[in-house]
């Protein structure tokens, strides 16, 4: 669907379209602001007190959704969709009709999401990022940094989830999480972006050969196993899946990914994608009219036109895989 003829064209002149160092042509993903917890005294989880603002184009966001639905908090947590299309003004709201897949802002009743930052902080000076968790009782920002949001979602609503006993952060598992998601993390969720966002030819060179890298370490150790720590199915394998997701479809192309593909040179990374899309309820929170739409027309210093590329990347639905996570 095209909803383009309504929509003015983001003006890419504007501050926050400078994402890379203006120096050295290098992206820095700023450090996330608000960094509380849910279960603390201020905090405390309950059903209907928090509000997940997100996009479906965000790979971060897309993270906190997964978590979200696959917890079985969609009657607990609330959720705000904006527009895919940033503007100079950042994320902003939309009706359904307008942009089918978005959502006013029902909380709020705010028209973009830096309206929220303001709120919750009047000086706030950083960038106005999804994901959000949003307290309805203190009128504030709970945390805006995916990695924690998923691990709060994984553990503190267990008392009102359908699906208390998927644990996606489990004790023992912990420092093996957590070494992988490092280098994952530095290699391709930030990897991609590193590559695209470069305004330099040494520095995305540098960057885009670091991140196939990372991809070759990740086939490798995907070799023989179905998840990313052996047989147990955990939030590193959600936090790659939103990147791989999106690879071929658009870092490829929109981010000059471009020594390989997820679709022709990843078989383990293809079928551990597959693995996830095919576990119940992720293609509820998979929108690739958002996906794409969010980073060909957002994006206009990179492409101009804000052409969209057809493809969708591999299928992800078939052929069918073993991916009973429950
Ligand atoms: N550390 C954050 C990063 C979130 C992030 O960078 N989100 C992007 C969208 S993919 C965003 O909202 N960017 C808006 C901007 O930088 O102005 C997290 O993981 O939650």
């Amino acid at each position: 669907m095209n909803h383009k003829s309504k929509m003015s064209k983001p003006d890419t002149s504007a501050s926050i379209y400078k994402w890379a160092d203006q120096k050295d042509g290098q992206f820095r993903r700023q450090v996330s602001s608000f960094r509380d917890f849910i279960g603390s005294e201020r905090f405390p989880a309950e059903k209907g007190r928090y509000h997940l603002y997100i996009s479906w184009a965000c790979p971060w966001a897309h993270r906190t959704a997964i978590v979200r639905k696959l917890k079985g908090l969609e009657s607990v947590i609330g959720l705000s969709v904006v527009s895919y299309l940033m503007t100079k003004e950042g994320w902003h709201f939309s009706t359904p009709e307008e942009t089918p897949g978005a959502t006013i802002d029902e909380v709020n009743g705010a028209k973009f999401i830096r309206e929220i930052y303001f709120k919750a902080e009047p000086e706030f000076s950083g960038r106005f990022t999804v994901p959000v968790l949003w307290d309805k009782k203190n009128n504030t920002i709970v945390n805006n940094e995916s990695s924690e949001i998923i691990r709060m979602l994984n553990s503190e609503f267990n008392a009102f989830s359908t699906k208390p006993q998927l644990d996606l952060y489990p004790q023992t598992l912990r420092k093996e999480i957590d070494e992988i998601n490092e280098w994952i993390y530095d290699g391709i969720n930030n990897g991609v972006y590193k590559s695209g966002f470069a305004t330099k030819q040494d520095v995305y060179e540098t960057n885009v050969t670091k991140l196939f890298a990372a991809l070759d370490r990740v086939e490798a150790h995907l070799d023989g196993k179905s998840w990313l720590i052996g047989e147990k199915f955990t939030e590193a394998d959600v936090r790659l899946f939103t990147t791989i997701l999106r690879f071929d479809p658009v870092y490829h192309t929109h981010f000059k990914c471009n020594l390989k593909t997820i679709s022709h040179d990843y078989p383990n990374l293809l079928k551990h994608a597959r693995r996830i899309y095919q576990i119940e309820g992720i293609v509820d929170t998979i929108n690739m009219t958002h996906i794409k739409g969010h980073y060909y027309e957002s994006h206009l210093h990179i492409n101009p036109f804000g052409i969209v590329p057809l493809w969708n990347g591999p299928d992800l639905a078939h052929p069918k895989v073993e991916s009973n996570v429950f």
